[in-house]
């Protein structure tokens, strides 16, 4: 192992660049842009663990929620003089950009590429940082206020004990949209740090709540995949997860994969490249998908399991597999707007040999597990036939004489104008009564449920299209669905879902965000899915009227009209469901577009892969799981007075 000294760095420019455009060096300045200062100053500390260098790190939040400190008890960051600036290296490297000897592939093996570039955009886009250097006996103190050194690098302790680095940093507010940290967030990405280097323990402290928690899965991914297959509540239909580890390959990369095979309609690959996810994928994805295809397509063929008559394709091969592909390699290079795929094409080979083989010798080996993935498979294959004509079918039925196959229940508008019109789906056939009464009918629509609708997280394209309730909303906003839907043709740009402000109410809610997420996607993101918010209670006092959404609104209105009035005499009403409100109520507090409010459901792009991962965590089988999850992601909802 090459050791670094302040020689190998190559000074390129100072950090008004990243100021200027903090974009280019981390996405964005929304909540991801924020997080990424965090998982830089990390990453540099697993770079040191993953070398050998350290055993522990610490994260600490501090209680404002907008600051942190990250710790390791590495080398330290050398304080020598560097040779050309004239300046202690640790100075050099937090002040310069594409300083550091990370880019020198000799001196540094396992960094992520961009996110080696990190300390110094770091320091770039932070009000204040402190870096703590324990090495050579001492330790040094440095701070810089938005990258600029506020003091010399000083030697504050003689006589220290052990090495390490500390970076305490705060994210400069007049840069990020917010500054506030996600401790979820932090505690979900440090975890998975320590599947992907087994050897690593992550010590992460919530000063905000108290909490302490230490992270060490020696498992690694292998731990790690089972843990995903029991969270996302899906069964597997094999015991034993293929797993295999390659730590010397060519172009001096390593791989461990972990893979298994469960009932669930999808598949869910998770990659990273140098332990940080690649959420786009790329070449070393790419390189499992053709191992996994050509291993269990040769296996089959070898067994005489391939069925004469059904064609399979690799998605069939796929379906409902949970695997995982970590990748260590030198000089990786991404591409795409945030710099999340893989793109060296050696990387697709170099997976693809590792795996092939091995998959194909563990087939041959268990045979009943062999077995199991091809009966998988084969039926994975046959439903895709299957709901390929289902979709036909639903495509008849939505293309070809649009007006005339809206369902019978629809009470529609008289507008044909989508941009006008907007159609309320609303639980059960009194609610739905009230409704209709109390409507604009000019543009405004009523679709009534009142059978079960089904979970579309576990159920396949034909199941959700023979569902009848599904079936009346998709026939209803006419568009189609699937890779088939075509946003030109939906009917309404408001589709508003009514439901009882209780449990049951929420359940069907989410079940039909469920759908559109997996099914009509296009809807969410256009921001036409939005939430009705009926009143839970009457409040009348003194000749007036209010309305109130929930306990915390009714006692906001108590509490106004007390003030106002101490005698005042309240009497409060609660409905029990939308269906014994009358029209009039109805329109007054929740139809009539001057009054009423909506809530619009928006998914933030940086929000959609936590997002899948919650839908499929929760939406599995147990249904508990289900009501927490629209509990707590009502507060998700973007609020709009339209
Ligand atoms: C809390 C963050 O940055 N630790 C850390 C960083 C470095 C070293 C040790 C280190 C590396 C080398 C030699 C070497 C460095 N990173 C860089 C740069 N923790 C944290 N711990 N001696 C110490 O690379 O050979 C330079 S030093 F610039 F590359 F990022």
């Amino acid at each position: 192992m090459s050791t670094y000294t302040g020689k190998d760095i190559q000074v390129l420019e100072g950090l008004e660049p990243v100021r200027k455009r903090p974009g280019m060096y981390i996405g964005g300045t929304g909540k991801p842009g924020l997080h990424h200062l965090l998982w830089e100053i990390v990453d540099n500390a697993v770079d040191e663990a993953t070398n050998g260098y350290a055993t522990h790190i610490e994260v600490i939040l501090h209680k404002d929620g907008r600051s942190a400190t990250v710790t390791d008890n590495g080398r330290g960051i050398p304080v020598d003089r560097h040779p050309t600036r004239k300046l202690p290296t640790v100075e050099v490297i937090l002040t310069t950009l594409h300083s550091g000897g990370k880019f020198d592939t000799t001196s540094y093996v396992t960094s992520g590429g961009l996110h080696g570039v990190g300390a110094s955009v770091v320091n770039a886009l932070s009000e204040e940082l402190v870096a703590t250097i324990r090495r050579d006996g001492g330790t040094w103190v440095q701070r810089f206020a938005r990258g600029k050194p506020t003091t010399k690098l000083s030697k504050s302790a003689d006589g220290t004990r052990g090495t390490g680095t500390s970076i305490f940093f705060r994210p400069d507010p007049e840069i990020f949209e917010s500054t506030e940290f996600d401790r979820e967030w932090i505690a979900e990405q440090l975890e998975v740090k320590t599947y992907l280097n087994g050897n690593l323990r992550i010590l992460f402290r919530d000063e905000g709540s108290g909490s302490r928690q230490e992270y060490h899965h020696e498992g690694g991914i292998l731990e790690f995949q089972q843990r995903l297959v029991e969270t996302q509540k899906v069964r597997p239909v094999h015991a034993d997860a293929f797993f295999v580890r390659q730590p010397t390959l060519q172009h001096g990369a390593r791989v461990e994969v972990a893979l298994q095979w469960t009932e669930s309609p999808r598949e869910s690959i998770r990659s990273f490249v140098n332990g940080i996810p690649t959420v786009d994928g790329g070449t070393h994805e790419q390189g499992l998908k053709d191992a996994v295809r050509s291993a269990v397509r040769a296996y089959m063929e070898t067994h005489d399991l391939l069925p004469k008559k059904l064609e399979i394709s690799a998605d069939d091969i796929r379906e409902g597999l949970v695997g995982l592909v970590s990748l260590y390699m030198v000089d990786p290079q991404f591409q795409g707007q945030t710099k999340e795929k893989l793109n060296n094409t050696e990387a697709r080979a170099v997976v693809a040999g590792a795996v092939r083989v091995e998959l194909e010798q563990f087939l041959n080996r268990h045979p009943s597990t062999g077995e199991a993935i091809a009966t998988r498979v084969i039926q994975a294959a046959k439903a895709r036939h299957a709901s390929r004509a289902a979709v036909q079918s639903v495509r008849r039925a939505t293309s070809v004489s649009h007006r005339l196959n809206l369902p019978g229940k629809l009470a529609d508008c008289s507008s044909r104008d989508p941009g006008e019109s907007e159609i309320f789906i609303v639980e059960g056939d009194s609610a739905g009564g009230s409704a209709k009464q109390g409507r604009d009918r000019r543009v405004q629509a009523i679709l009534p449920l009142r059978g079960k609708v089904l979970n579309a997280e576990q159920a396949t394209l034909k199941k959700v299209s023979e569902n009848r309730e599904l079936s009346n909303v998709v026939q209803a906003l006419g568009c189609g669905l699937g890779d088939h839907l075509k946003l030109e043709h939906l009917r309404y740009h408001k589709v508003i879902l009514l439901m009882d402000a209780d449990s049951d109410g929420h359940h069907i809610s989410t079940l039909l965000l469920t759908f559109f997420y997996r099914y009509m996607r296009p809807l969410i993101d256009e921001g036409y899915v939005y939430l009705a918010q009926p009143p839970l209670y009457r409040i009348d006092a003194a000749n007036r009227t209010a309305w109130a959404l929930d306990d915390a609104d009714r006692a906001k209105i108590e509490g106004e009209i007390l003030k106002k009035n101490r005698q005042a005499r309240i009497e409060v009403q609660r409905f029990k469901g939308l269906g014994e409100m009358m029209p009039a109520t109805l329109w007054e507090t929740t139809l009539d577009p001057d009054r009423r409010r909506l809530l619009r459901i928006s998914v933030p792009d940086a929000e959609r892969l936590r997002t899948e991962q919650v839908i499929s965590d929760l939406m599995g089988k147990e249904a508990s799981a289900r009501f927490d999850f629209i509990m707590r992601h009502a507060a998700d909802v973007e609020e709009l007075d339209v």
